[in-house]
């Protein structure tokens, strides 16, 4: 290769031109980054298996807010960063420390290589696989972002009351079609909720599109009194730890715990894809694991932009934020 050519070949590796995510992207530069993250996940699996539910809804409030970007990690003295907006209240601290932990095993033998984003996407492959979801090959190259700000959240991630409209609309936003948005629900398979997301359901009177008997057991556990701590119902009674198409099964029996989960349903628009999901394991993993990539898609920076954070709870230069 002559120099000019070898110039500008490195320099095309080097800025990733495009802005494409790839798989592989560090086949050269960290070629057992998959491997390291795995066993990370895999040793704070076997101490709590929250991390499983916590590290996939971790990976999705980040890449709704402000793109895959690892912004939702970031820690601020002044409690003014991302995950410190009302709407992250309740994301489990086992997700974040999941990605701490991996970053950390990977820093030792690549350091200032792999981004915190594309470490929290590879932990939130593995744990669709550790929970028994679909197993698919996760596209590579993202930078992290220097913004992180919770006034910067709002408007950005789905309420558990929202309509099938306002579903669509948001998801839209972020280049998921409503077929993505109702594969993507189906990780409400796996972990939980404080009964404050769908108490709203239970009183005064029930919600009539919810199973009257589950309705029941749902008054039993989320009393009309405010506790402290807060009691946490199970997203999927009927699978809890795994993640499959029985969500739509339940949702069919009226057991979707949100607004959201069961106007899947109930919509006649998007009722005939729910019933298919219910009808085929196959059919959801193929439509699951192809949304989970265009998620893992959303609003990424690559090339030279944002930057590769040695700390996934810091940016690299104290002086951004
Ligand atoms: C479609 C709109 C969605 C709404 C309205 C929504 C809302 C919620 C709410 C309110 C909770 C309960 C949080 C708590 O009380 O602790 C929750 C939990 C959860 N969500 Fe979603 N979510 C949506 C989509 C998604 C997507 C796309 C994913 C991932 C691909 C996801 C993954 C999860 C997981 C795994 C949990 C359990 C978390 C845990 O146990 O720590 N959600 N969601
Ligand atoms: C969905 O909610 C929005 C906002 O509250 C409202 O304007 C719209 O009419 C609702 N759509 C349906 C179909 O209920
Ligand atoms: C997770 O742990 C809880 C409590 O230790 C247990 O009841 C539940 O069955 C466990 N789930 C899995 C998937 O191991
Ligand atoms: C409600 O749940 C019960 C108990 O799981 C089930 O037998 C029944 O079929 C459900 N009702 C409807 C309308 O699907
Ligand atoms: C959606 O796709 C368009 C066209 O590829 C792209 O310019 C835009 O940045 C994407 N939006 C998000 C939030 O990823
Ligand atoms: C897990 C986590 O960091 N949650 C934070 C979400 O926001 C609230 C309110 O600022 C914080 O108190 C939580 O620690």
């Amino acid at each position: 290769m002559g120099l000019i050519m070898r110039v500008l070949f490195i320099s095309m590796v080097l800025i990733n031109v495009g802005g494409q995510l790839v798989e592989n992207f560090y086949s050269s530069t960290c070629p057992h980054v998959e491997a390291m993250v795995k066993q990370a996940v895999s040793i704070k699996f076997i101490k709590t298996n929250t991390t499983l539910p916590a590290t996939l809804r971790l990976f999705f409030h980040d890449c709704f807010i402000e793109g895959c970007d690892a912004s939702i990690i970031i820690q601020s003295t002044t409690n003014e960063a991302e995950k410190d907006s009302p709407v992250n209240l309740s994301l489990a601290g086992d997700g974040f420390d999941t990605v701490i932990k991996a970053k950390e095993a990977v820093e030792a033998v690549c350091p200032g290589i792999v981004s915190c984003a594309d470490i929290l996407a590879i932990a939130a492959r593995d744990v669709v696989g550790l929970a028994g979801g679909p197993s698919f090959i996760v596209e590579l190259g993202r930078r992290d972002g220097l913004i992180s700000n919770k006034y910067r959240v709002q408007d950005n991630i789905p309420e558990p009351d929202f309509n099938l409209t306002q579903l669509t609309t948001l998801f839209s936003r972020k280049n998921l079609s409503q077929f993505d948005m109702i594969a993507l629900s189906g990780a409400h398979s796996i972990g939980f909720s404080h009964c404050s997301h769908f108490t709203n359901r239970l009183y005064p009177s029930v919600d009539p599109s919810l199973n009257q008997s589950y309705a029941e057991q749902l008054k039993e556990t989320c009393k009309h009194t405010i506790m402290d701590p807060e009691p946490v119902v199970i997203l999927d009674p009927e699978t809890p730890d795994t993640l499959d198409n029985v969500y739509y099964q339940n949702l069919v029996a009226g057991k979707g715990l949100f607004t959201s989960d069961e106007v899947l349903y109930t919509h006649p628009e998007s009722q005939p894809t729910v019933k298919d999901f219910a009808k085929s394991p196959g059919y959801f993993n193929e439509a699951f694991t192809a949304a989970m990539k265009k998620l893992g898609r959303v609003g990424v920076k690559t090339g030279n932009l944002g930057e590769i954070r040695r700390d996934c709870t810091a940016f690299n230069d104290p002086e951004t934020s």
